[in-house]
């Protein structure tokens, strides 16, 4: 299955922690590292503090959906993510945007495609660098998409 892997940070050294998150991506048992995006650097976004650095990138896995978010959860914590409160600035939040082209409605724990992917642009645009013709299902491509977060403030780092 091909999984699409949310990566963002606000807290702490933020591109760092992007990048330790893709290397960890990329050495992940049960599944086949294929591609990350650019570093972007996007507004805080119903959120709060720094920017964020947030990227994306793609596994293709033979890991069910809960086991691969359970792997995702364990990178977060290896950076000391901490919940204090809802979008509270974090050392990292790693987010299974879509697997394959499933839809997951196992609330609150697993939700896919991620409710609200297709109104950010710190998705949006990095998914557009790889994969413009995705379809994010009932919503459409990934470059339909993107007009509608125009006015959102994104720059591309690397
Ligand atoms: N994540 C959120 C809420 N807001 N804003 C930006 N710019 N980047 C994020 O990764 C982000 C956000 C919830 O996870
Ligand atoms: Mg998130
Ligand atoms: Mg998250």
């Amino acid at each position: 299955m091909i999984a699409w892997v949310g990566i963002g940070a606000n807290l702490g050294d933020a591109r760092a922690n992007v990048l330790d998150a893709i290397d960890r991506l990329r050495r992940l048992p049960g599944a086949r590292f294929l591609q990350a995006s650019s570093l972007y650097r996007t507004a805080p976004i119903d959120s709060s503090g720094d920017d964020y650095v947030n990227a994306v990138a793609a596994l293709d896995t033979d890991l069910d959906a809960h086991a691969l978010l359970r792997t995702l959860f364990d990178i977060e914590q290896a950076h000391g993510r901490e919940r204090p409160y809802r979008n509270a600035p974090r050392t990292l939040d790693l987010d299974l945007l879509l697997y394959g082209d499933q839809v997951i409605a196992d609330a609150p724990a697993l939700l896919v495609p991620h409710p609200r992917l297709h109104e950010r642009a710190f998705v949006l645009a990095p998914l557009a660098e790889l994969a413009p013709d995705l379809v994010i299902p009932g919503r459409g491509s990934v470059a339909s998409l993107l007009p509608g977060v125009a006015g959102q403030s994104i720059e591309r780092l690397c």
